[in-house]
């Protein structure tokens, strides 16, 4: 049995995210402020940012890069990030976000498997920049820094000789507009084929949100991320709400943010929403112009959203999805206060959800009263990717011929459609709302010498959600401690993956077919 979206169905144009989002910009927005730099208050108007994304667009074409060529954007939320991004789509050119945590062998491994063929970085990023492009085999002209560095082009260097915006022709509905990574169901991180066409649904789709003309929104997600990219970057900028960016999160200059902006639409991930829940410095700023908070990427605890709602007195919103789906494929849309935070909302127009049982295969119906059983989600709609770059395998165990999707995660769904997300039937570890793949810590852990064999599974952790720990198996004769791997491992990952917790086993539990067993580790705590 499919369960089809209740909501109207949308039209998705079949445009590039450029046209979508800027074709049609009111002559009275156009002086309108558009992104408001949250650390120095500098800020650009609609006119401003559609000038500088097409000069950005004419500069990079000037240089050589169109359609078929691979740039990745490697930086935090800065203003410069929004013209970036948007002007390399302008000119055709598929991006790949890095992480700005992401360590240079991190960014060695995107670039040679994207097949980037140039880096845009920021002069605080630039060590891991420098060595990861160097890594890939990119020369220092390769590099952009954009707020400049000694010996590199900068953004104002691009902007400096205009060139007008180049003509380029694509099928948005199959031309790749994105390759963000992510490491799906399991394994290592893959790039994510998302064409302009998945963009521009998932936003059309997202509008149910309920974000407005009059809506000022803090971003603090960052932009390179799934959630970030699509849910602010994009959906506020085409309903032309105010972005105001941040470049990290640190809560005294969040709060301070609201307080000076009135900001009214808050987009969180579950450790921000603790934050806003419990933290005395909450008390300490003004919050009263928020309307609504929106909690994405792990899991909402209800006890916590209730918090949430009764301290700032706002509306408390959901939403799920994957990085596969663009990412929202479920929310609550502003307008249903009906609709319990503690889940994640209604499916979105024009998607199809499928809930299977993992251990029999039969498909779980949606009941005529009350709540489902418990089975894993699957999902169809134009928001789904076209699959993994050059991974025809791992594209294949995830979207099935029909066109739907394996999330991986365990869902409920009740008579009114209302989804619950109640466990994880993959092996990802969400820490803080990043991804961390456990197979790639394990690759890592199993090249140290003294380890003979190893397991990653998530702890999990009130303020993190979960916590990578690693269960080693030390190699005979060697002497290990706890802290040596927990160091080896923080020496060669961005620091959201490191290892926080070790436990040295005789030998990792295994299946028969030789997959970890992940479940009896988790149960022998
Ligand atoms: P990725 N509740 C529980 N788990 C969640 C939730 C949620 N609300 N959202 C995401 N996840 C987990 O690709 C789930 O395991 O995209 C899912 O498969 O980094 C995985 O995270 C996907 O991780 C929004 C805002 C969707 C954010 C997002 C998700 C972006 C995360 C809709 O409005």
């Amino acid at each position: 049995m499919v369960v089809r979206s209740q909501l109207p169905d949308v039209d998705v144009p079949r445009v590039s995210l450029h046209e979508y989002l800027f074709g049609d910009v009111a002559p009275d927005d156009l002086d309108r402020v558009a992104v408001v730099d949250g650390v120095s208050g500098a800020t650009t108007t609609f006119r401003s940012l559609l000038a500088q994304i097409d000069t950005l667009a004419g500069a990079v074409a000037a240089r050589g890069f169109g359609v078929g060529d691979v740039v990745a954007l490697h930086a935090p939320n800065v203003p410069a990030y929004v013209t970036v991004f948007h002007g390399l789509l302008r000119a055709g050119i598929t991006v790949t976000t890095v992480n700005a945590l992401a360590s240079g062998p991190e960014i060695t491994k995107q670039l040679a498997d994207s097949g980037a063929r140039l880096l845009v970085t920021v002069s605080p990023l630039l060590a891991a920049g420098e060595a990861g492009a160097t890594g890939a085999g990119l020369s220092a002209d390769q590099v952009v820094v954009l707020d400049g560095a000694e010996g590199y082009t900068s953004l104002a260097d691009l902007l400096a000789d205009p060139h007008p915006a180049p003509d380029v022709s694509f099928d948005p509905a199959t031309h790749l507009a994105v390759l963000p990574y992510s490491s799906g169901t399991t394994g290592r991180p893959k790039g994510v084929m998302l064409t302009h066409t998945n963009l521009v649904a998932n936003v059309e789709q997202s509008l149910l949100i309920g974000v407005g003309r009059d809506d000022v929104v803090p971003c603090v997600l960052p932009f390179f991320h799934i959630y970030g990219m699509t849910v602010l970057l994009n959906l506020a900028l085409r309903t032309r709400a105010r972005l105001v960016t941040l470049p990290r999160f640190d809560l005294a200059q969040y709060l301070g943010v609201i307080q000076e902006h009135r900001a009214t639409f808050l987009f969180v991930a579950p450790p921000i929403a603790l934050a806003l829940a419990k933290h005395p410095l909450v008390a300490e700023h003004d919050t009263s112009s928020v309307r609504a908070v929106l909690s994405g990427a792990a899991p909402l605890d209800e006890k916590l959203a209730a918090a949430v709602r009764d301290r700032l007195d706002v509306r408390v919103l959901q939403g799920y999805g994957m990085t596969e789906m663009s990412p929202v494929s479920h929310v609550i849309p502003v307008d249903r206060p009906d609709i319990s935070p503690g889940t994640v909302g209604l499916l979105v127009a024009g998607m199809e959800a499928r809930i299977v049982d993992p251990a029999t295969g039969t498909e779980i119906q949606q009941p005529a009263e009350g709540v489902s059983g418990a089975g894993e989600l699957l999902c169809r709609g134009p928001n789904v990717m076209v699959g993994y770059l050059g991974n025809p395998q791992a594209t294949a165990e995830t979207l099935e011929p029909d066109g739907f999707l394996h999330t991986g995660d365990i869902v409920t769904v009740d008579a009114d459609g209302v989804f619950r997300v109640v466990d994880r039937l993959k092996e990802l570890i969400k820490y803080k709302g990043y991804q961390v793949p456990p197979a790639e810590l394990e690759a890592l852990l199993l090249s140290h010498p003294g380890i003979a064999d190893a397991a990653v599974i998530g702890l999990p952790d009130e303020e993190a959600g979960e916590v990578p720990k690693a269960y080693v198996v030390t190699a005979p004769g060697a002497t290990l401690t706890a802290r040596d791997v927990m160091e080896f491992v923080a020496e060669q990952v961005a620091p959201y993956k490191k290892v926080r917790a070790v436990e040295f086993i005789e030998a990792v539990p295994k299946s028969a077919s030789g997959k970890i067993l992940r479940k009896d580790l988790r149960a022998a705590g």
